[in-house]
């Protein structure tokens, strides 16, 4: 072990209430809005086919520039209560809100800073309103937050001289300044969403990453904290330099997942964000943005493959310039809550099914209270010893063989009772091949992912023959 007084804080998991809430929802919206959502990918007549919330950056905008659109950031369409009845249709539990993005725009009108809200043509407090909307539908909300400020003159991505020195600190004070602000106006955020800290200058200062999450709890006790603000007294991130997590969730995949097989990442929390199309975070207004843009099936099997890994999704969505959601992305709302309003018990309050070994056609899931004790948790005391392990587990199809079979390894000591059709609670025959192994006619194509409700018993002794030979299997 080597000494760190910026590392990881405890080991093992988070068992709060708070965190456990978190863990549960396994859906999330991310909302990036801000001044990009006004030029939507196209800076004087030309598309860039990038990130529309890299736009300055990418075509190379000066900061007055970029700073005037501004005056058109008119609300003419701010629907706030349509974003979070869309979300909360969805099947989203929170809401994750950019307050401020790379360009260094904040949503608030902050104390800190002349480059906000309060000097757009309206003065209003966008993040609040979108903070009540939210709150108002039953959701949690998160702040997301960039370290990283193309605006801020204080802001440098490595330190190299005593005036860099300088600036950078001056620039850390402001950011701290700004995180107890945002704490202080709005106590009643469960989370924080940190980005931007990647550079040379953020790495070198662990120091202040640990103070930043330090202070954010002693303002919001059990306000929880994504991995990607932290870094170590040696510039590790995320994992510290004896690769314990810092901070209370693993945030370090964005638009990827980890391998359906992975089961590595099921010891500790995490949660990956995603966009609707290929690339772009912000609202981009073009040909490139919607020829990458996701269906619902694909959307829903990433959900299906989070959450059998212990993870949470995070889902982005881009408003446009003036405030109102893409009918596109509120299509896109309405079809994955149309799944979610049938099949959401196989997401929310669920996780990886212990035992039952990814199947290539899809992916297993089981009730929170059913899943194996956390790895780095202190030991339990089950609440009922003696308890019969039947339960059920949720078989989410998203490839079928062309077999037009599924094959279902069943784990050590389970046996199956019966196969229903989450949609319906039809009863799907199977048949035994062994005793660990069953067989069923996959469920016809819908064109969105099918969820079998699988009951489960425990298996007798008689049950318990295994084939001796550890190189044969029935596949
Ligand atoms: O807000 C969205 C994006 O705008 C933001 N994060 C999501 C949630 C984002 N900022 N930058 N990026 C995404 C991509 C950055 C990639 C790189 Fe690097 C930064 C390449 C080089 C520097 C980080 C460090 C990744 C690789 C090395």
């Amino acid at each position: 072990m080597i000494p760190l007084r910026y590392g990881a804080d405890g080991t093992g998991r988070r068992e709060d209430p708070t965190m456990r809430a978190f863990r549960a929802d396994r859906f999330g919206q991310f909302v990036h809005w801000g001044l990009y959502a006004l030029p939507a990918g196209t800076w004087k007549g030309q598309t860039i086919e990038f990130a529309a919330e890299f736009l300055m950056q990418s075509a190379g905008v000066s900061r007055e520039e970029w700073s005037a659109l501004a005056a058109d950031f008119t609300l003419d369409g701010f629907d706030p209560a349509a974003w979070a009845r869309t979300a909360k249709r969805m099947g989203a539990r929170y809401v994750t809100v950019t307050t401020k993005h790379h360009d260094g725009f904040c949503l608030w009108p902050t104390a800190h800073t002349d480059f906000s809200v309060a000097a757009t043509p309206s003065g209003r407090d966008v993040l609040g309103e979108i903070l009540d909307a939210y709150r108002a539908e039953g959701l949690a909300t998160h702040l997301y937050y960039s370290v990283l400020d193309w605006h801020h003159p204080d802001w440098r991505c490595a330190v190299d001289s005593d005036s860099d020195r300088e600036a950078f600190e001056r620039y850390l004070r402001f950011a701290t300044d700004q995180l107890l602000e945002l704490a202080e106006r709005y106590p009643q955020v469960r989370g924080f969403w940190f980005d931007g800290t990647w550079d040379a200058s953020v790495k070198a200062n662990g120091r202040w990453t640990h103070e930043i999450e330090r202070l954010l709890k002693e303002r919001i006790p059990g306000v929880i904290v994504n991995s990607r603000l932290r870094a170590d007294d040696h510039g590790a991130r995320h994992f510290d330099s004896n690769g314990a997590l810092m901070g209370d969730y693993e945030s370090g995949y964005e638009r990827r997942l980890p391998a359906p097989w992975d089961l590595s990442v099921t010891a500790h929390d995490w949660e990956a964000c995603a966009t609707l199309t290929q690339a772009s975070w912000g609202f981009h207004d073009s040909d490139w943005a919607e020829r990458g843009r996701k269906t619902p099936a694909q959307i829903v099997e990433q959900l299906a493959q989070t959450v059998s890994l212990g993870g949470n999704l995070l889902l982005n969505f881009g408003p446009r310039g003036d405030g109102s959601l893409a009918p596109v992305e509120v299509a896109l709302a309405e079809e994955v809550g149309a799944w979610m309003a049938v099949n959401g018990p196989a997401v929310h309050d669920s996780g990886p099914a212990a035992g039952w070994d990814y199947p290539g056609w899809g992916f297993y899931t089981a009730p929170l209270e059913h899943t194996a004790p956390f790895r780095n948790a202190a030991p339990q005391e089950p609440e009922t010893p003696d308890e019969d392990p039947t339960g059920i587990v949720h078989a989410i199809v998203v490839r079928i063989p062309v077999s037009g079979l599924l094959t279902l390894a069943l784990p050590a000591g389970v046996a199956l009772r019966a196969v229903r059709a989450r949609a319906d609670g039809t009863e799907l025959p199977f048949t035994p091949l062994d005793a660990h192994t069953v067989q069923l006619a996959a469920p016809a194509p819908t064109g969105m992912p099918t969820v079998l409700v699988l009951e489960t018993g425990s298996a007798g002794p008689a049950d318990g023959l295994s084939e001796p030979n550890p190189d044969v299997a029935l596949v």
